[in-house]
């Protein structure tokens, strides 16, 4: 488990009874399902926040993801964060409200249940990032699921084909689980031949950066990516990034990344999806993927505003540039 200065963070079991606490108090506006299991066969749980819950309504819809890096473990809180705000808020506070009423909000408050168990299981940190599938003809365990997405899976040295890599993409795309059973379930939001899912962040540990696409190139336009829609991207990046004092910036401005989700969500859905690399901002000392539980409550309620113009968008992302879809 957690070391005990942090338990305070939620292993996997206390994380699903959080969820379940959050279902048993408001009923009416969240409902948990599974996108079904890891590698190791754990649930991975899935969460819907709306009115009338249980009904697919014609109302714009938003994903937010969390812990596909398994030492990232700030990223559930920051899951858990959301549910507690869209939950806990409805009601009372008229913004949230609104969005509840007026929004589908999934969250994947874990999509590497296996990684995040393994890296605490002996009490110390292991520092690990991969999910725990074996890797055939190698003693290498693990697969990078933010480079195991298809789209221009493996192109251009963002992902390493060594199995032994932290950044192994696996042997083809989507051959990792987890990630299929999140590609299924976009996939499923597709109604009538349009994605339901407008906007999305996918929630990392750090750097404090907010990140859109394309991953793979560092062209700021490319292919299926035009001036409009990366204005848009731009726009409403830097505008969550005054409110949480995050710097903004295309994700190839970091480094070259292939097979990552943002611009699988973007190029074959038409997703505004961004990553954003939470607290610290830099890592002077110590390791960064590990900050003490103190920091959980500030650093996650630091990506409120944002979070909720991220789903205030989702009803025409365009707006912002003074356009139309
Ligand atoms: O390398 C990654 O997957 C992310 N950084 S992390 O330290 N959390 O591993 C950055 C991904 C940024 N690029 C894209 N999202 N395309
Ligand atoms: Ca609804
Ligand atoms: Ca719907
Ligand atoms: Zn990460």
């Amino acid at each position: 488990d957690f070391p005990a200065a942090d338990k305070a963070y939620h292993n996997y079991a206390e994380m699903i009874a959080e969820l379940d606490k959050a279902v048993a108090a408001h009923p009416a506006i969240i409902r948990k399902t599974s996108l079904g299991k890891s590698y190791e066969g754990r649930d991975l749980p899935l969460i819907k926040i709306s009115d009338n819950v249980a009904v697919d309504e014609d109302e714009p819809e938003v994903l937010y993801g969390a812990h596909q890096h398994a030492r990232e473990h700030l990223t559930v809180e920051m899951a858990l964060y959301l549910v507690k705000l869209y939950t806990d808020g409805y009601g009372k506070d008229a913004r949230i409200t609104k969005l509840v009423d007026g929004r589908e909000l999934w969250i994947v408050p874990d999509l590497n249940p296996d990684g995040g168990e393994y890296d605490v299981a002996t009490g110390s940190y292991r520092n690990w990032r991969k999910n725990r599938q074996p890797n055939a003809g190698s003693g290498s365990v693990g697969t990078d699921l933010n480079r195991n997405w298809s789209y221009r899976f493996a192109c251009c040295g963002g992902s390493s084909d060594s199995p032994s890599s932290e950044t192994y993409h696996g042997p083809s795309a989507f051959s990792a689980p987890e990630i299929q059973r999140l590609r299924d379930f976009v996939l499923s939001r597709r109604v009538g031949g349009v994605q339901q899912i407008r906007t999305s962040i996918d929630f990392h540990t750090f750097s404090e950066l907010i990140l859109w696409p394309f991953g793979y190139t560092t062209a700021d336009t490319a292919a299926g990516l035009n001036a409009d829609q990366q204005a848009v991207f731009q726009s409403l990046g830097t505008r969550m990034a005054n409110s949480n004092g995050y710097t903004p910036e295309q994700s190839s401005d970091l480094y070259i990344t292939d097979g990552s989700i943002i611009d699988w969500l973007w190029a074959t859905q038409g997703i505004f999806a961004y990553t954003f690399e939470m607290y610290p901002g830099s890592n002077p000392s110590g390791n960064g993927f590990y900050p003490p539980a103190s920091v959980i409550t500030a650093q996650t309620a630091r990506n409120k505003e944002a979070s909720l113009q991220l789903a205030e968008f989702a009803d025409c992302v365009y707006r912002i540039i003074g356009k139309q879809a």
